[in-house]
């Protein structure tokens, strides 16, 4: 590990033009402390610094380089696409494209609209539900996290189903008085909550393996339940599957636990590296979205070439399904891995992975929901993390997000890991 002088000078910089020095609060290291290392380039599973250290990337810009950076096919086709243009105020067949994808990827899906990022996605796709159910009330859960529209940013209260109280300043009142908030993975308040009102609710939003309280699988049921009771009361279910799809399965994870929603919202796999969001779902859903329907949502850049060519060469290197199998055998390489460093050491930790994304939660035995997450031993963790970076492992800098492998990650990517993770716990 050479030294971080040229990051930290360029951090320096940052800071007084950008807040925090970062374009997402996330890449500012605030929750695991240190400098983070600017990055200048990157190849595969590994990233490069300005000051020339290398890392194992376990980030993959939160997920979206399944391929590994600057895979083959998504270079080829945005160099390809840059020598016909960039954007062109109008229909372009990438958009078919890649939207026939997508499609037949996902059988809850007959339509889709394309969008610049994940937050658009939820944000556009919780206006349609509350459009078509002419109804006001949207449920979410605590530690989910859908973007930052203000309607979803809201502070949950444990426990029983809360309504919102704004998740930050700046979000009035009234954006998230129809908010409601349960815990992940818990049926009875979910039953209590429909029984008590499922007639006055729009939708319910979930990750159907949540990832922004560290990865969280669904329990056995979770998501069968929330199909069930959100159709006996005439509420959409919203997949937000920004993280998870194409990520867990080319079919995301409603094809991976055979759930059907009625709407979906996609993000970073589907954009190559590129900036997207989509959302779609039943026809009779999405015709009613402009120009189509009254239900206005609109984007400069919504669908622009690069993003659909960088898309459409992604799922076409994914879709024979080969790569998650590869992705499956490393995913349990390094969560074995880890278990048993803990293990060693005598450290309580729960490793959650579902395919390859993963997250270990030192000092607890079992994670199933944000109450559980929270309790987990930040301080260990944030060791753990500047222990990594030394080592030349780029990994997540919060205890509350997965980690990714790509199909570029080797063996010894893995390994390097989980030594470090050995080093480091066996120091008590
Ligand atoms: P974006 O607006 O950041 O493209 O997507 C928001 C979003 C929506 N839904 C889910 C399930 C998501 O995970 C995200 C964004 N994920 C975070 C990582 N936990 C992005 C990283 C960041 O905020 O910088």
């Amino acid at each position: 590990m050479t030294s971080l002088e040229r990051s930290r000078a360029l951090m320096q910089r940052a800071e007084r033009v950008l807040p925090g020095g970062v374009d997402s609060p996330v890449r500012a290291f605030r929750a695991v402390g240190g400098t983070p290392p600017v990055f200048a380039s990157a190849q595969g599973a590994h990233l490069r610094d300005e000051d020339g250290n290398d890392y194992v990337d376990m980030v993959l810009a939160y997920g979206p380089h399944i391929l590994g950076h600057r895979a083959t096919p998504v270079v080829a086709a945005l160099e390809a696409q840059l020598q016909r243009g960039t954007a062109f105020g109008g229909p372009t067949a990438l958009e078919v494209e890649l939207a026939e994808r997508v499609i037949n990827a996902l059988p809850s899906m007959d339509m889709v609209r394309f969008v610049n990022s994940g937050t658009e996605a939820t944000m556009s796709a919780l206006r349609l539900a509350r459009a078509a159910t002419g109804r006001e009330r949207i449920v979410k859960c605590s530690g989910g996290y859908h973007g930052h529209a203000d309607a979803l940013l809201v502070d949950a209260g444990s426990g029983v189903a809360t309504l919102g109280i704004p998740g930050s300043p700046g979000v009035p009142v009234g954006a998230v008085q129809d908010t409601l908030t349960v815990p992940y993975n818990d049926a009875d308040t979910v039953r209590a909550l429909f029984a008590q009102q499922g007639e006055r609710i729009a939708a319910m939003i979930v990750e159907p393996i949540a990832g922004n309280m560290g990865c969280v699988p669904p329990r056995e049921g979770w998501l069968q339940l929330l199909r069930d009771i959100t159709r006996q009361h005439g509420a959409l279910l919203i997949f937000d599957e920004v993280m998870t799809g194409f990520r867990v399965a080319y079919g995301g994870a409603q094809g991976l636990y055979g759930i059907e929603p009625d709407l979906t919202c996609l993000g970073k796999v589907i954009g190559g590296g590129l900036p997207v969001g989509a959302y779609g779902g039943r026809r009779e859903l999405m015709e009613l979205i402009a120009p189509s329907g009254p239900v206005y949502q609109a984007g400069t850049l919504s669908g622009n070439p690069l993003a659909m060519a960088a898309g459409c060469a992604a799922l076409d290197a994914l879709r024979d399904g080969a790569a998650y199998d590869r992705l499956e055998r490393l995913g349990d390489r390094l969560a074995q891995g880890l278990r048993a460093a803990a293990d060693e050491a005598g450290i309580p930790c729960a490793v959650n992975r579902v395919g390859s994304m993963l997250t270990p939660f030192l000092g607890v035995d079992a994670v199933e929901n944000y109450e559980d997450a929270k309790r987990a031993d930040l301080q260990r963790f944030a060791t753990l993390h500047g222990a990594w970076l030394d080592g030349g492992v780029f990994w997540p800098p919060s205890q509350f997000e997965a980690a990714f492998l790509s199909t570029a990650h080797s063996d010894a990517d893995v390994d390097r890991v989980v030594d470090i993770a050995a080093r480091v716990l066996s120091r008590g």
